[in-house]
């Protein structure tokens, strides 16, 4: 067991720092305030290879892996979980269309999605189909060479700014979640609504509904086989996962920063507030908790590297990471106090993002379902 990261992968991790340092951080409070949409840092990004990881050069990526997305999107998601969102909406869909798509698929949709030049997105949720994947009514219906899609897509991260993405439906409703198809589409056509939706947090993220009217899809965008869609869903969230639990360790370590610094200048009744036992009690918890999830995330994603199977490592350490994000956030409010409540300190936005991971591409109950069911052999979760 090898716990050093190679020179290769700390000069990645150091890039990331370095961009989300002097480009992300200055504007991180303001364009939350604002709700501002950096498509131009999404494009620079994009220019840093930030995407690429885990695409093969011959689409544009530089195949450095699973672990290197990781170690950017935490240095990402430390200045501003909201521009983590966004990596991630550009690699699912890559990614995705890489494990099946055609080779003219690979060589149209992909590169774009790496450059940032095309936002992505990737549609699974709707009103009623949350957790509940397969619960899904949006139809695809063939109309010779194309498919028209029908129905509602919700809580939709980049609806409104996205120029296109992968989007789940049923071919066949009978056949239930074998009826389920996976289609690349670009946004460019008529028979699509785009709604924003306010959240709490993850303001830069903008997240709307989708709303599809007889939405014409070329039958060439339909990835794998009609049925394949929900196992392709399946992949796919079981790579976007590793994304936000990476993001979640940015959170948690932010919300840690923030908490030992205020403890080391605040004073109170004579004395810096971290020479208080209470407060020494949460930072150790917070280190403990990040710690533990950070090895959790490398390890799903070491395996991810290594190609051996990583479901049920990755729901663990997605779900750890949530929970570290959230301790860390809720303990900096207590530390902070009002000056953690105020707009002034970045401890209240880590407190609103920090939510998100325990809801996003499977809610901390969803991973932990998965865990326990493989423990207790009903459902194994590597397959
Ligand atoms: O036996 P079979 O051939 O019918 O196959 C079954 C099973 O083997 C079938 O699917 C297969 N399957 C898998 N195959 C490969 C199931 N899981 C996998 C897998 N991981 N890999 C049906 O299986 P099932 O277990 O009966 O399915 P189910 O009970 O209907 O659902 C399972 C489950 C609850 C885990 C699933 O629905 C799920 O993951 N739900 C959570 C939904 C989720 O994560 N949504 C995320 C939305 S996107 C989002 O949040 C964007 C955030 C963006 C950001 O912040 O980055």
């Amino acid at each position: 067991m090898d716990f050093e990261l190679s020179d290769e992968l700390i000069a990645v991790r150091d890039v990331a720092r370095e961009f989300a340092e002097k480009e992300i951080a200055p504007s991180a409070a303001k364009d939350d305030r604002e709700k501002n949409f950096r498509g131009d840092l999404v494009k620079k990004m994009g220019e840093l290879g930030f995407y690429g990881t885990m695409i093969p050069d011959l689409y544009g990526g530089n195949g450095l892996g699973f672990l290197a997305m990781v170690l950017i999107t935490e240095e990402i998601a430390r200045a501003h979980s909201a521009m983590r969102v966004a990596i991630n909406m550009q690699i699912g869909p890559a990614l995705t269309i890489v494990q099946f798509g055609t080779e003219e698929q690979r060589r149209k949709f992909i590169p774009p999605l790496l450059s940032g030049e095309k936002i992505g997105c990737f549609a699974i949720t709707e009103a009623d189909a949350g957790s509940d994947v397969a619960g899904m009514r949006m139809i695809a219906k063939r109309d010779g060479d194309r498919y028209l899609l029908n129905g509602s897509k919700i809580f939709i991260t980049n609806a409104p700014v996205s120029q296109g993405g992968l989007v789940y439906a049923y071919t066949d409703r009978s056949q239930k979640h074998r009826g389920m198809s996976a289609f690349y589409a670009d946004w460019d056509q008529p028979g699509l609504t785009r709604k924003p939706i306010e959240t709490l947090g993850a303001l830069s993220s903008p997240i709307g509904e989708l709303i599809f009217e007889n939405f014409p899809v070329p039958a060439l965008n339909r990835l794998g086989n009609e049925g394949d869609g929900f196992k392709i869903c399946m992949w796919q969230l079981n790579q976007t996962r590793l994304n936000c639990a990476a993001g979640a360790l940015g959170v948690a370590r932010a919300a840690k920063e923030a908490a030992v610094s205020y403890c080391n200048q605040r004073v109170q009744f004579g004395q810096k507030i971290g020479e208080f036992q209470m407060n020494q009690d949460l930072i150790a918890q917070m280190i403990a908790h990040e710690e533990a999830a950070r090895l959790l995330v490398y390890r799903a994603a070491w395996l991810a590297d290594q190609k051996k199977p990583n479901n049920l490592e990755t729901s663990i350490g997605k779900y750890a990471a949530a929970e570290a994000a959230n301790f860390a956030a809720d303990a900096a409010m207590k530390i902070l106090g009002a000056y953690g409540y105020s707009t002034e300190f970045p401890v209240e936005r880590y407190y609103r993002d920090a939510k998100s991971y325990q809801i996003v591409e499977g809610s901390s109950n969803i991973q932990k379902m998965i865990i326990a069911q493989d423990a207790l052999g009903y459902r194994k979760a590597n397959r």
